[in-house]
């Protein structure tokens, strides 16, 4: 029987460039709902690929898998946070000095901030994550051009209409849900936040060490670029785990107070 459906949503647009199509990433979801909704999150879901303000996508693509309660594991969300800054530069020297303090162990705040300046640019195409090895400094994503993408996770009751059937993403729920599967991952220390939403400035940094703290501006207003990356230690677990993890354990995280 199933309990539950994921669904899962990815819409794109192809262009042609001379003789080269070119994919860009439009949006992205994740849930995890009950029969009885299915109609209604899909729909919901379509119509926020459709209005996305990155541009119309001429591709979506919706995948719905039954699910049994048996598979899933239930967390409680990280505990929130959140650092006012009145810039955005600010932000994102608070952003990686809690990464350098509790994730990296390092106080070479300057070169930390250069460095993952660098990596963060180089997710800006991706539609997952970066998967980065703290120890190494290695790169780890099978698909670089794709990333890592955590799926199968849903906030408990997640199928209200509030959280998911008005097209309106709620960003911060969202995030919360994904920050909170995957700080349980094995070997995830961490990770680092910035939405590629043109107008959504609030990314975050978290961990189960750091809870999720919320960066109230962490890039310029009007910036098409984000990107996520999954800080790895590889002393602490096999990357074959941590993928399995993030890609097929199907999670449902509790409402945060
Ligand atoms: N797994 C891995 N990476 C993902 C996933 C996923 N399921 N979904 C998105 N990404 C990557 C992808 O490269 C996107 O370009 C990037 O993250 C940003 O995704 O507390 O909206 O969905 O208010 O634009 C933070 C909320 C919002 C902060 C983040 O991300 C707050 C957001 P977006
Ligand atoms: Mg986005």
């Amino acid at each position: 029987m199933n309990d539950f459906y994921s669904i899962k949503m990815r819409a794109s647009k192809e262009e042609a460039v001379k003789d080269q199509v070119f994919e860009t990433h439009i949006s992205g979801a994740e849930r995890i709902v009950e029969a009885s909704q299915i109609e209604v999150i899909s729909s919901a879901l379509i119509k926020r690929a459709m209005e996305h303000p990155k541009g119309t996508p001429n591709k979506i693509n919706l995948k719905i898998e039954g699910i049994s309660k048996e598979e899933i594991e239930v967390f409680d969300p990280l505990p929130v946070t959140q650092i006012e800054v009145s810039t955005w530069e600010e932000g994102e020297k608070k952003a990686f000095e809690l990464i350098g303090q509790s994730v990296l162990h390092s106080f070479d705040i300057e070169k930390i901030q250069r460095d993952f300046k660098e990596l963060m640019k180089e997710t800006f195409p991706m539609r997952g994550a970066m998967l980065y090895d703290v120890f190494t400094g290695e790169r780890l994503e099978e698909n670089k051009e794709r990333g890592v993408r955590a799926t199968y996770m849903d906030l408990v009751g997640g199928n209200s209409i509030e959280w998911g059937g008005a097209n309106q993403k709620n960003h911060f729920k969202e995030a919360l849900v994904l920050a909170t599967k995957v700080a349980h991952a094995p070997g995830i220390v961490g990770e680092i936040c910035i939405s590629d939403d043109p107008d959504y400035v609030t990314g975050y940094v978290s961990s189960l060490k750091l809870g999720y703290v919320r960066i109230m501006k962490f890039k310029p207003m009007g910036s098409p670029y984000g990107g996520r990356i999954f800080l790895f230690d590889s002393r602490l677990a096999s990357v074959k785990e941590c993928i399995s993890f993030l890609q097929e354990k199907k999670v449902l995280v509790r409402p945060p107070q």
